[in-house]
């Protein structure tokens, strides 16, 4: 691993930008092209296959709503390992080429999953890696899903770096998002922990104590996962019950963190159909619990499922409402790096995200 100033001096590109930033509703916006060629085309829940609600549109209308974006620049995969294991990179790198080699068609697709345990069998069938290395049948790799993802991840550093070089805010639109993805394994249409990888790269880059609050409608059980045993990384989440609603096994309230962990998560799930006025007392709460916990940085897994509309998410929040809740998280004064995960009405979903960021 090099020093803290090697990656500091990277992820704040020291030496003098090419172009001054580009500010969009106030701040500077990061995206990478190379993230639009993930394409799946599928996905399976309630006994059935699905259009893939995570596709490429959603960045369309996303663009077409902010504005000018700039490119991240490559920091490479150190600071994805700092996150992941190598073995899991790998796995996700050569998993298509795998999949092809045996004369599948289409996405690949896991299909049989370890659950009485993950004892290290070294298998190499695609099949066995895929089930090994998923949480769901959502979450399908195709020929673009490496390069999409890492370039996801990327663009998460790039906004780090804006924030780090003295931004007091920035946008990551990462695509595939990131927050259902854990150390080794993908799913909710994440592959890569962005949220993670920013976090940890902050604190590699001298921000000793790091809060990411995660407001997609479900759960952030990645994020939660790599970090519960870390007293030095806040987690606070708003999200769906998962009594109801994916994913099901994270995210209910007696989730605090545990060993030298424990208290540093924080997770407040809401019934469906909860609208604006209950959504905010639990921001409140969540606010609150960043305030003490004296971060240095914030990192906001921004989801705009909480929508009304949203196809496969029951909040009952309006567009109306995102300058407000934004408001409120700017209040807390904090360097604030803002990753997109999810939001699937792509109708609205580019006025929500606009709408969300002009609160800042
Ligand atoms: C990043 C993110 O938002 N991931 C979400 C993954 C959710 N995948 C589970 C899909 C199940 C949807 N069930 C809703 C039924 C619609 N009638
Ligand atoms: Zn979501």
């Amino acid at each position: 691993m090099p020093s803290l100033d090697t990656l500091k001096a990277k992820l704040v590109n020291a030496d003098a930008p090419r172009q001054p930033p580009r500010r969009s509703l106030g701040m500077r916006c990061f995206w990478d092209e190379r993230q639009r060629a993930h394409a799946p085309t599928a996905e399976f829940f309630n006994g059935a296959l699905h259009p893939a609600a995570e596709h490429r549109g959603r960045v369309d209308a996303i663009l077409a709503a902010i504005g000018p974006t700039e490119a991240p620049d490559d920091a490479g995969e150190e600071p994805l390992l700092r996150v992941h294991t190598p073995e899991y990179l790998a796995f996700l790198k050569t998993a298509f080429r795998d999949w092809r080699a045996l004369g599948r068609d289409g996405d690949a697709f896991p299909y049989t999953f370890p659950i009485v345990g993950r004892r290290p069998l070294r298998l190499g069938r695609i099949d066995a890696l895929l089930g090994q290395y998923s949480l769901d049948t959502s979450t399908p790799i195709g020929e673009e899903s490496w390069t999409a993802s890492y370039w996801g991840a990327q663009t998460a550093l790039g906004g780090l770096g804006a924030v780090l070089g003295g931004e007091r805010v920035a946008f990551a639109l990462c695509r595939p998002p990131g927050h259902h993805a854990g150390a080794d394994y993908m799913g909710g249409y994440s592959y890569l922990s962005n949220a993670a990888i920013v976090a940890e790269a902050a604190r590699a880059a001298g921000k000793p104590r790091v809060a990411i609050l995660d407001i997609d409608y479900h759960h952030g059980n990645g994020t939660q996962d790599i970090f519960r045993r870390r007293g030095d990384v806040l987690f606070v989440s708003i999200h769906a019950d998962p009594a109801t609603d994916y994913p099901f096994y994270w995210g209910h309230a007696d989730e605090i963190g545990e060993e030298e962990g424990e208290g540093a998560t924080l997770n407040l799930p809401l019934p469906r159909g909860t609208k604006l006025a209950d959504y905010e007392r639990a921001l409140d709460h969540a606010l609150e619990r960043i305030a003490a916990f004296g971060a240095d940085l914030l990192i906001c897994s921004y989801g705009a499922d909480t929508y009304a509309h949203d196809p496969i998410s029951y909040f009952s929040i309006e567009t109306g409402d995102y300058p407000f809740l934004a408001r409120r998280i700017a209040g807390l004064g904090l360097p604030t790096l803002i990753v997109m995960e999810g939001g699937y009405a792509v109708d609205a979903l580019g006025a929500n995200v606009a709408a969300f960021l002009s609160g800042f």
